[in-house]
């Protein structure tokens, strides 16, 4: 397929996508809005229709409740029901801060959307009106952050803890399993529930029953303490110090503390945050042996040991120092030269792997394009070269999918990709690459 007709054929999936003022994630699979896919959305619809990509973003905080979280989803439609959980399920009316309409969940998802302000700004440097977007949506992505600090970080530490592994984006990720695991689940009391996705994507391509049970006891948990009190890291088995949630956290109060200072906002309290945050995500999250960024599990009080993705989102956010920096870049050059596709989700070499399930192995281009902007911050711009190249060639032949298969002998025999098709930000980033 020629690179003009990998262009419209992305327009075409976001056009197919947009519904009244947002874009869904996936038109079958994901039929709301989700809270970090809309950021990477607007990063490639501003490239051919700039006011759907700030109305996006303006969209999706339409959701936000009084404490400042931004929802994960937003369920913008009360009629739609092919998706669960849906908005009865989450029942959000436990907190007299979650807005009546739209409806929405009750956890959060990486605050990309600092990051998101900045770049459309940086693209559109003479527009009055991404100058006017921005100016009114710093103040909303303030308080977020603000959230975050206040009802995630009850130690003071400078890190965010999530308590769901949705929060994570990054749902099954073998990270999880042993804090996963220590959740017992009495089927007596648990909720009865079904599931959707299994309907529309293969059941081998996603999370199993047991991680639904899972999640489903953490949204509970949630739920009984109104999202937002200071009982859910008391009581939550599941709660983690994310490696990517924060780095992308670290990544947006820079962007923030820049256009802050672009527009004469008052930053001292973003500078507070971050002088605080780097260190602590250094002292805390490396991890020696491994030579990667590891999350810690706050419940177990250790480091999560894995080599994952997530860590690879450190050099996006400049927090990796030179060396660690070369490591990381070793990694995925060495995964490279043993005929990977950059970059799969989770270690290849641990026996957790797994090349189709969700984010125990595929590759999702999201992520590469994270990944390609950290090694170009660091000047590793042939790898990078590789990382963009390797998404776009996935995309080209397999179509525009979900995630994809990371072993490039195995994705030999594959005509399609994995997970839900005719996907917005596959779409989305992969216009923002062609347009590099
Ligand atoms: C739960 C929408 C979302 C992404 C997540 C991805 C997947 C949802 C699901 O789809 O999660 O939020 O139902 O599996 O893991 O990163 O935001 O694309």
């Amino acid at each position: 397929m020629s690179t003009e007709q990998l262009i419209a054929n992305s327009i075409a999936v976001l056009n197919a996508n947009w519904r009244d003022g947002f874009t869904v994630p996936s038109g079958q699979l994901y039929p709301f809005q989700w809270n970090w896919d809309s950021g990477f959305t607007s990063i490639g619809t501003c490239l051919f229709d700039l006011d759907r990509a700030l109305l996006e973003m303006e969209t999706l905080f339409t959701g936000q409740w009084d404490n400042g979280l931004v929802p994960h989803i937003i369920f913008h439609s009360e009629k739609e029901t092919t998706y669960f959980p849906n908005f009865d399920f989450w029942e959000t009316t436990v907190n007299a801060g979650a807005p009546q309409k739209p409806k929405t969940s009750g956890i959060t998802q990486p605050a990309v959307h600092g990051f998101v302000l900045e770049h459309l700004l940086n693209r559109f440097p003479n527009e009055e009106k991404v100058k006017a977007w921005a100016q009114r949506l710093f103040p909303k992505v303030v308080a977020y952050h603000r959230f975050l600090y206040t009802y995630r970080d009850p130690h003071h530490e400078g890190l965010m803890f999530m308590f769901h592994p949705w929060e994570s984006g990054r749902d099954n990720s073998p990270l999880w399993d042993e804090s996963m695991d220590r959740i017992v689940i009495d089927k007596a009391t648990l909720p009865a529930y079904t599931r959707r996705d299994t309907k529309i994507a293969a059941a081998d391509e996603r999370p199993t029953a047991d991680q639904y049970d899972r999640y489903v006891y953490l949204l509970e948990l949630g739920k009984k303490h109104q999202y937002d009190g200071p009982g859910i890291a008391e009581e939550s088995p599941f709660l983690v110090q994310d490696t990517m949630m924060n780095a992308i956290l670290i990544k947006s109060n820079a962007s923030l503390i820049r256009i802050g200072e672009q527009f004469g906002f008052d930053v001292g309290e973003l500078k507070e945050w971050q002088a605080q945050s780097i260190p602590a995500y250094q002292r805390k999250f490396w991890n020696e042996d491994l030579q990667t960024f590891t999350g810690y599990d706050l419940r177990g009080e250790k480091q999560i040991i894995g080599k994952e993705i997530g860590a690879l989102v450190s050099l996006t956010a400049g927090i990796a120092d030179e060396k660690q920096a070369k490591a990381l870049k070793n990694y995925l050059q060495q995964l490279h030269d043993r005929g990977f596709y950059l970059c799969p989700s989770f270690d290849v070499d641990s026996p957790r792997f797994d090349s189709k399930r969700y984010w125990r192995g595929p590759i999702w281009p999201h992520m590469n394009w994270l990944v390609h902007q950290g090694l170009q911050n660091y000047g590793f711009n042939d790898l990078a070269d590789i990382v963009r190249a390797d998404a776009i060639h996935l995309i080209r032949e397999h179509g525009f999918y979900e995630y994809f298969e990371s072993n490039k002998a195995q994705a030999a025999s594959l005509t399609q990709g994995y997970g839900g098709d005719q996907f917005s930000w596959t779409s989305a980033v992969l216009l923002d690459f062609l347009d590099a």
